[in-house]
């Protein structure tokens, strides 16, 4: 029953003999009974083509800069607790629907003001720059965080590759939205396919990675495989994951969230304890793992506790009305 879709692995993204080992390892575990109980439990009918996806270990990844000290979320946590509308906008529903998504072929389309407007295999983009390990604090607008080993690359390398002109002063990006692949697409909850953008200077600093990965392993389904938006000064949401293309432009792009609800969720959604969601107050955070009887909320820390690297990037800016 599980099956690893052989077409799913590149060449470039692993070291054979540990994805062998680790994929055993991974069939004698799981074993049946879990992915029956995870369909029968729920009341879900998988569709046939619903696998997990085998985990499989990335290629040699060196140690990047910027690393909280924090310990990070277990890994059960990091990928049954996620946001993903096109698979549903429960938590745990990610985690049970994501494997429809086919990853493999994958390429990124690169639009607009570039000189290299062009479309580029998932192979091509990981070979423009080493893969990196990233743990990195990240807060959700709804409040709560964890702490996530990404493996990825800055996506200043891309941007370089893709050479701007001299008009493009944002970046958009595009999620896939195919609802053959994504049940979630049919429900309007969002305006699809999901949009988000940032300011080139944003985007070209170093702590903003393309992430392909996390716990030094191929990036879960679930998680945004198999390429996604890290930026970890702001909101989860502008985390893009499953990206299809990327157009830089001249004018500020408008987000699938300030479509939604332009009061609620601005074009910066920088990490922000001082202004309030609409609904609710921004000033502490839930650590998702933490449970138990001790799980106190914590302060949250201005841009999520990275000011000293991006704070210059507003300099002068009210954060009040850019937020
Ligand atoms: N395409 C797409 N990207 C998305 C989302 C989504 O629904 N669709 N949700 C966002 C939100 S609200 C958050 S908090 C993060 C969560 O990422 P994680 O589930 O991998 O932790 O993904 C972001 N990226
Ligand atoms: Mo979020």
């Amino acid at each position: 029953m599980i099956i690893s879709r052989p077409s799913d692995i590149a060449p470039s993204e692993i070291t054979p003999r540990e994805a062998y080992a680790e994929r055993r390892r991974f069939l004698q575990t799981a074993g049946l009974g879990l992915i029956a109980s995870a369909g029968l439990a729920s009341g879900l009918v998988q569709a046939a083509n619903v696998q997990p996806q085998a985990r499989r270990k990335l290629a040699p990844i060196v140690k990047g800069p910027y690393a909280t000290d924090e310990k990070p979320t277990p890994y059960a946590d990091v990928t049954t607790y996620n946001n993903f509308y096109e698979f549903g906008t429960d938590k745990s529903d990610p985690s049970r629907n994501a494997g429809t998504i086919r990853t493999r072929p994958w390429t990124v389309s690169v639009e607009g003001d570039v000189k290299r407007a062009k479309r580029i295999s998932l192979d091509d983009l990981l070979k423009l720059a080493p893969l990196e390990e990233r743990i990195y604090r990240m807060r959700c607008v709804e409040g709560w965080s964890m702490v996530i080993p990404w493996v990825g690359f800055p996506l200043a390398r891309l941007i370089e590759w893709a050479e701007p002109t001299g008009n493009a002063r944002y970046v958009e990006f595009i999620s896939l939205a195919d609802p053959d692949q994504m049940p979630g697409v049919r429900v309007p909850v969002l305006d699809w396919p999901y949009t988000e953008g940032l300011r080139l200077d944003e985007a070209r600093h170093p702590l903003a990675i393309l992430a392909v990965g996390l716990y030094g392993e191929t990036l879960p389904d679930q998680n945004g495989a198999p390429l996604r938006l890290v930026v970890p000064w702001k909101y989860g949401f502008k985390g893009i994951k499953s990206i299809v293309s990327l157009r830089f432009t001249e004018k500020m792009p408008v987000s699938s969230w300030m479509r939604a609800n332009s009061r609620e969720y601005g074009f910066y959604s920088n990490v922000n304890p001082e202004v309030d969601h609409p609904r609710w107050s921004q000033a502490t955070e839930r650590r998702i793992g933490e449970g138990g009887l001790f799980n106190r909320r914590r302060k949250t820390l201005m841009f999520n506790g990275y000011a000293d690297q991006v704070g210059q990037l507003y300099a002068g800016m009210d954060l009040r009305k850019y937020f």
